[in-house]
């Protein structure tokens, strides 16, 4: 109790004062900041930085280059040592992190203590991780008189590039990963979110990572991140973000005559919910509204589609009306807010415009009215619609929109495969009683994450691998026991251990 409050207070008090506004060190050259300001009241500033130049760029790849055999080389339980060190640190620093994160990224106090203890999982995880798999070569059966093993070694240069989204859990799990697995690293951040990732990189720097294995590039995608992905001496890439932007990457990656690079994306999704007759109602709308107006719905594994079966739709719907006005919407500094505000104006433009077309053409089920104190921010109010058909969704809506879409029991076939027709395939929900349903719809659906009479979201770090298929993403999971190996490249060492084999016979094969 006396920790909780403690963590209350140092929270409030990092919250209340707009401290003065942090530059991004080392890119204070030339012209041209960016100005971040909280998206819930669009008025506070929180601090600006300045994008990454094409020199700097350059600098960052050679730097990261030379480091790499110097960083491959190091054991892998030392390099595990300085992440569960900032696992640490994260933890000692979190009332600073939160407030962060609330005031640039806008997610609630909830959530954001949910992205620290997302990143203190993903560190420590990739820690363990790296140390059972790099720790000691996998020894391999063999005829006699020959050794064999399997080597895991860092691939080289890693570029993160990461979303605002979840703007300290995925930017810190994919370097944690990249690093974990001996690639040195460039992180290029969502700028929406640069000064929560400055923070990431700071922390990280503290525990123990060398500067120049891991870097810090800011900036927008079409320079920064084209300028890394179009540069031979890139071997993987590591992307959460849209589908559009990965399939650019994949472009990017594949023009270049230069060693073939590793692109792991986790993007969009079109995730389903359905629901038979025997679902429970509370349980499926509660499930429901916490999948699709979490984080203002800005998850990729948000509920955007409810399938309801006829027999019990006009109840769900009536539940769902209901549970909605229940949402408190406002500052998400505050512990009573439910949904904070989106990431910025373009985000609400967009989600706006949505609206309006789905008022026209679908039936509104509830629009929650926002309160006054939401007037100057970023704000969309969540809505409900029901829509006839899947078809009148042409792309992710990533925000707070629930659709609803009734089906008949015989028709049940037809809505699964409308569902693999989006081509996306993250996350599903399934309510039902029935276990031939179940495991009908399971088998059926083609995604990465399928939850089964609860929420579909929040996956937790190596307990719900997290990652998507088709146009959702690569693969493999995060937070699972495959992603660094993703990262590493494999070498196979055999070795004649007769006389004849001479002096190799000696060779001491662990690193
Ligand atoms: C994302 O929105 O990019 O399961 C990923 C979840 C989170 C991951 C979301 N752990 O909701």
């Amino acid at each position: 109790d006396e920790t909780l409050s403690r963590l209350a207070a140092d929270i409030a008090a990092a919250l209340k004062p707009w401290q003065a506004a942090p530059l991004v060190p080392g890119t204070q050259s030339g012209a041209g900041f960016t100005e971040v300001t909280n998206p819930a009241d669009r008025r506070q500033v929180v601090g600006r930085w300045q994008a990454a130049d094409a020199a700097q760029v350059s600098t960052a790849l050679d730097t990261a280059h030379a480091a790499f055999p110097g960083w491959d080389h190091t054991p892998a339980a030392a390099r595990a040592k300085i992440l569960e060190h900032a696992a640490d640190l994260m933890e000692q620093r979190m009332p600073e992190i939160i407030a962060l994160c609330v005031k640039e990224a806008g997610k609630s106090l909830s959530a954001s203590v949910a992205e620290v203890r997302e990143a203190v999982d993903f560190a420590r995880y990739y820690a363990a991780q790296s140390r059972t798999l790099f720790g000691a070569p996998e020894k391999l059966p063999g005829p006699t008189g020959e050794s064999n093993e399997l080597q895991l070694h860092g691939r080289g240069v890693f570029v993160c590039i990461s979303p605002w989204n979840f703007p300290l859990a995925i930017f810190l799990g994919q370097i944690a990963a990249g690093l974990a697995a001996g690639n040195t690293v460039i992180a290029k951040p969502a700028e929406q979110t640069t000064l929560t990732a400055h923070l990431a990189v700071q922390i990280l720097h503290e525990a123990g990572v060398p500067a120049e294995v891991l870097q810090f590039l800011p900036g927008d995608g079409a320079t920064v991140g084209a300028a890394l992905t179009r540069d031979p001496r890139v071997t993987g890439v590591v992307f959460t973000g849209s589908t559009e932007t990965a399939w650019a990457i994949n472009r990017a990656l594949a023009a270049r005559n230069a060693p073939l690079a590793t692109l792991i994306a986790e993007t969009g999704g079109q995730n389903a919910l359905i629901a038979d007759s025997s679902a429970l109602p509370e349980q499926l709308v509660n499930d429901a509204v916490v999948g699709a107006f979490d984080s203002a719905g800005q998850r990729c594994s948000a509920a955007r589609v409810l399938f309801v079966q006829r027999d019990i739709a006009d109840r769900v719907l009536e539940l769902l009306a209901g549970k909605m006005d229940e949402l408190r919407v406002g500052d998400p500094g505050l512990l009573s807010t439910d949904v904070g505000p989106v990431i910025d104006e373009d985000a609400k433009a967009g989600l706006l415009a949505h609206i309006e077309r789905m008022k026209k053409e679908a039936r509104l089920i509830k629009a929650v009215a926002l309160p006054d104190t939401c007037a100057n921010g970023s704000f969309v109010a969540p809505h409900a619609f029901e829509l006839d058909s899947l078809s009148q969704l042409t792309r992710e809506v990533f925000g707070p929109v629930l659709h609803v879409i009734r089906y008949d029991a015989d028709k049940l076939d037809d809505i699964l495969a409308q569902i693999n027709a989006t081509g996306y395939g993250l996350t599903l929900g399934i309510h039902s009683r029935i276990d031939e349903t179940v495991n009908k719809i399971a088998r059926t659906v083609r995604v990465g994450n399928c939850y089964v009479n609860r929420n579909q979201i929040g996956a937790v770090v190596g307990v719900q691998p997290f990652g998507g298929e088709g146009l959702s993403g690569t693969g493999p999971k995060a937070g699972g026991p495959h992603y660094l190996l993703k990262f590493a490249s494999e070498r196979t060492l055999t070795v004649n251990t007769t006389a004849a084999g001479g002096n190799a016979s000696l060779l001491t094969l662990a690193e």
